[in-house]
């Protein structure tokens, strides 16, 4: 059976970084390869750099089309992307899977779309596939929600979390055509390698450890070694919490460096309380690529701001982290969240501690309740319906303490104080200065595109626009009355949203289905 999977373009990259760091769709990739290991032929198609013919699927009539969606910015364009491939060809079986669908469905739920895998997709997609081709019912197969008559059902979660290593290697000759478009800034081309999947940890913004039930799975030593020696010069791997399995990490460094494997660059994302407790791996890595950087989860200027974000770790471990990192030429980047809540003092005491640690190089994102996470059940009650594409953490989904404009104005100023700022202290003849003279014209690009983000103006105008609501209801603000981080009880839905989608997967399979968008169904 021929199969077409799709990487979206998610549409909304005004702001961020996203329209820098294209990389491939390794989830795809890896759901790709169980499907062929299974006799089916998958195809990818990747829709940032493809405009493909619409005809050509009206013709081929593919019996299924599997889409990607990441994040929550993009429940939109899937839906889009779907409704179109729905009148294109009726027939065909539409399935999206991703984080975002799978730590939050309800969005999903339309008549244009056929099934979202809530679990590992290289366990479910090829258990639906042979569910078809027997033509036995998609609702037999474990780790899904599926349409079903007038509603939407979910089937049990699968017996158990799968070890990595049972599923092939990524089918990355899928995205050939593509890997010359994949980069991150000025590293091109990149490839993506996973090592490990999930975190124990439990930040209250984030929906990875909930989505896995703070599970942490490793790929086996000689699996990530192939394919690190593989993959080309420039990685990015994706592990949430990389250097996790402190014996484990030092084994792969070594396994890499007696493979003789060197790379050119490589990102990885920690947190900076395993840096400080774990300087030697730092060490034994640092000799894998030649320019190597990391991305910190930083958050919080303040131990009461890590501790409202649940981050379990202090301002005294950012600080020496850095140091420890900066000292064997680490390159440190990082991210802080803003809270609407915030004041003015609130906002000095970031500039001051980003000033006085010289984390220039970091980026900031609103904090923003992101499906699948504690922070959107605990605001049901206070979110607007906001469409999707602002919850890409650069706009505000309630009303600030300080009122919008002057949020956004101290927003703005916030990244003006980054290295981003083309008028301030790095000037664009510096950037220039530091690469190859033709990737001058990409550089100036990106530059140029993010001096957008030091204008409040800029965010001012998608606040007050008219994006409709996806409740339909008239935009008329309202200041919640309790703040964003001092919520002392808010009612969680726990009765109707369950701690993970695994666990709500086994407890709404008992029930009869939900219509979408009913009470019943976990959106809101
Ligand atoms: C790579 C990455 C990016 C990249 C590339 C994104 C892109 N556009 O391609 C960059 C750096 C640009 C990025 C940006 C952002 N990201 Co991002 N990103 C990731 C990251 C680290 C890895 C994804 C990955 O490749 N995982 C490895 C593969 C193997 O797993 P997977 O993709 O989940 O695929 C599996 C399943 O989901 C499933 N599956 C996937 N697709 C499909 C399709 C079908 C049909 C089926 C059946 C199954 C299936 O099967 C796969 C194998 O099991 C994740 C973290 C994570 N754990 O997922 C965050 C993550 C997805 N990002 C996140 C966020 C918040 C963002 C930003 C908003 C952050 C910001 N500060 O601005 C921006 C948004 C950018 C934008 N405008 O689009 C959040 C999403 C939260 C949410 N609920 O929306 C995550 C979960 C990080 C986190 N800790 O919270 N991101
Ligand atoms: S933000 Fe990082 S450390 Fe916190 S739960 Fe998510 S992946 Fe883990």
């Amino acid at each position: 059976m021929d199969l077409l999977l799709i990487r979206p373009d998610p549409g909304n990259e005004r702001f961020g970084l996203g329209p820098f760091f294209r990389v491939e769709p390794l989830g795809l990739e890896y759901v790709a390869a169980a499907a062929r290991a299974r006799g089916f032929r998958p195809a990818i198609i990747d829709e940032r750099f493809h405009r493909w013919r619409w005809a050509w699927l009206a013709r081929t009539r593919v019996p299924v089309v599997g889409i990607s969606c990441m994040h929550a910015l993009e429940y939109d364009r899937v839906l889009d992307l779907a409704r179109a491939i729905r009148r294109v060809s009726p027939r065909t079986f539409i399935v999206v899977g991703g984080h975002a669908a799978a730590a939050h469905a309800a969005p999903l739920e339309s008549d244009d779309i056929d099934a979202v895998c809530m679990d590992d997709g290289e366990i479910v997609f090829p258990a639906l596939l042979d569910a078809m081709s027997r033509k036995q019912d998609p609702a037999t197969v474990p780790g899904l929600r599926v349409r079903a008559g007038s509603g939407w059902i979910a089937t049990p979660a699968p017996a158990e979390r799968p070890g990595l290593d049972e599923v092939p290697a990524p089918a990355r000759d899928l995205v050939a055509a593509y890997r010359n478009r994949y980069h991150c800034l000025l590293f091109k081309p990149v490839w993506l390698v996973e090592t490990a999947r999930g975190c124990p940890y439990r930040c209250t913004f984030c929906s990875v450890w909930s989505l896995y039930d703070r599970s942490f799975r490793e790929r086996s030593i000689d699996a990530v070694v192939e394919d690190m020696a593989q993959a080309g010069e420039n990685i990015f791997i994706v592990d949430d919490l990389f250097w996790h399995h402190p014996e484990r990490s030092l084994a792969l460094a070594r396994a890499l460096i007696r493979k003789g494997v060197r790379k050119r660059w490589l990102l990885v994302q920690t947190r900076t309380d395993l840096v400080c407790r774990h300087a030697d791996l730092l060490e034994a890595w640092r000799p894998l690529a030649q320019d190597f950087d990391i991305f910190f989860g930083l958050e919080a200027p303040s131990d009461a701001g890590l501790g409202r974000l649940s981050k379990d770790a202090t301002i005294m471990e950012s600080v020496e982290a850095a140091r420890i990192a900066r000292s064997m030429r680490y390159g440190v980047t990082g991210n802080f969240v803003i809270d609407p809540d915030w004041d003015e003092d609130n906002f000095r005491e970031l500039w001051a501690f980003v000033a006085a640690h010289e984390l220039g190089r970091a980026g900031y994102t609103i904090l923003t309740p992101l499906p699948g996470t504690d922070l959107h059940r605990d605001h049901a009650a206070l979110r607007r319906d906001e469409p999707w594409f602002k919850y890409d953490m650069h706009h505000l989904l309630w009303e600030p303490r300080l009122g919008a404009r002057r949020f956004f104005e101290l927003y703005a100023e916030t990244w003006r104080r980054s290295i981003l700022n083309l008028s301030g202290e790095k000037r664009w003849t510096d950037w220039a200065r530091q690469v190859h003279p033709t990737q001058i014209p990409y550089l100036m690009r990106v530059l140029r595109r993010t001096q957008r983000m030091m204008r409040a103006e800029a965010y001012l105008a998608e606040h007050d626009d008219d994006a409709p609501r996806r409740d339909g209801a008239s935009r008329s603000i309202q200041r919640p009355a309790a703040s964003a981080t001092t919520l002392p009880s808010m009612p969680r839905e726990t009765t109707s949203t369950p701690a993970s989608p695994r666990a709500a997967a086994a407890a709404s399979a008992a029930t009869a289905p939900a219509a979408p968008g009913s009470p019943a169904s976990p959106e809101r």
